[in-house]
């Protein structure tokens, strides 16, 4: 848990968001501004900056979000789906936690690459 750090506080309950899934390696929740269908974050309970600070410091907490990620999607988009990890500012990013973007269903169809 880190002071300040809204995706800690999502965790903890202290900030609203429609969760859809939590174990005890990852929380995951709807994007506040979807940008398809399913547009759900998956987040490791562990604090850290992002996705490559996740797995050096807890490995098995990166493959409990990727195992999630595919949970969401065979509920929601027939186990199929975009896995975005926006890394730094100049990429988009704007929550310093590591974050999964889950997108898929209607307003994703193909490949963003
Ligand atoms: P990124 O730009 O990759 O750091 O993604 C951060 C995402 O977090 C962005 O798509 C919007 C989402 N977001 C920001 N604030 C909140 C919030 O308070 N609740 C929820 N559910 N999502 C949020």
């Amino acid at each position: 848990m880190s002071d300040d750090c809204l995706f800690c506080s999502i965790i903890a309950g202290d900030i609203p968001a429609e969760k859809v899934f939590e174990d005890d390696h990852v929380v995951a929740f709807r994007d506040i501004a979807p940008k398809a269908e399913t547009h759900v974050l998956v987040v490791p309970r562990t604090h850290a900056p992002n996705v490559a600070a996740i797995a050096a410091a807890a490995p098995h907490e990166l493959a409990a979000m990727a195992t999630a990620a595919q949970h969401i999607a065979d509920r929601e988009c027939g186990g199929e789906y975009t896995w975005i990890f926006n890394t730094g500012a100049s990429a988009g990013q704007t929550v310093f936690h590591a974050h999964g973007h889950v997108l898929g269903g209607a307003g994703l169809e193909g490949s963003l690459v």
